[in-house]
């Protein structure tokens, strides 16, 4: 697959500068939302404060590139960009990832970054596949950019059970058997403002 060079809208000075009074990558206004007994998710508001600078950054940098899929015998263009970024991490990837190993006690080894260009890229219901390999398995998402609908169902379908809409540096991680019991989707939204970048972080071998 080659790499493709996105253009986007998106104008990371219309973003506030990074308050230096806050601490960078910090758990402290961290929220956890628990789906039920045995699954929950994890919320800490601007946890990267740079966030626009890494949002540049992985713009230019990342190899992104654009997938298919097939549906219904056609091949139909994935709704988003795509970037896997190798190991041994970048800087700019290894600061992010540092905090939350230590934190959930993991090595998150694997990164892929999602590129949604406008309000018509999106990605469907859906669970991470590394449920198959591993049980509960932790992922983490550093939301950049716009802010987007993130929506969590039950796996069994059902009506939206929690609403979250982040951007701008947020961090959400999804932990327990929420990959085993519950859903998650970045639906088509016309009203979007602009392109939004999910760094998603996952491991490969279980905690401990
Ligand atoms: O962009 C997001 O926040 C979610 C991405 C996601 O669920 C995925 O790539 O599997």
């Amino acid at each position: 697959m080659s790499e493709v060079r996105p253009q986007v809208v998106w104008q990371g000075s219309l973003f506030d500068d990074a308050d230096p009074e806050r601490a960078p990558m910090s758990f402290e206004g961290l929220r956890r939302d628990d789906l039920d007994a045995t699954s929950w998710l994890d919320v800490v508001p601007s946890w990267v404060p740079d966030h626009a600078d890494l949002f540049d950054w992985l713009l230019a940098e990342a190899p992104w590139q654009q997938r298919t899929r097939t549906m219904w015998d056609n091949e139909v263009l994935e709704p988003r960009l795509v970037a896997g970024i190798p190991t041994p991490f970048p800087d700019r990837i290894a600061e992010l990832v540092a905090p939350l190993d230590v934190r959930y006690g993991v090595r998150f080894d694997s990164c892929l970054v999602n590129l949604y260009r406008d309000g018509s890229d999106a990605v469907a219901w859906h669970a991470d596949t590394v449920r198959k390999v591993l049980t509960n398995p932790l992922v983490a998402t550093v939301s950049l950019g716009a802010r987007r609908s993130f929506l969590v169902r039950p796996a069994g379908g059902g009506s939206v059970a929690r609403r979250y809409n982040p951007g701008e540096g947020d961090l959400i991680v999804m932990g327990g058997a929420m990959q085993h019991d519950w859903h998650h989707t970045v639906p088509r939204e016309k009203s979007a403002s602009g392109a939004r970048m999910s760094v998603t972080l996952r491991h490969s071998r279980p905690a401990g």
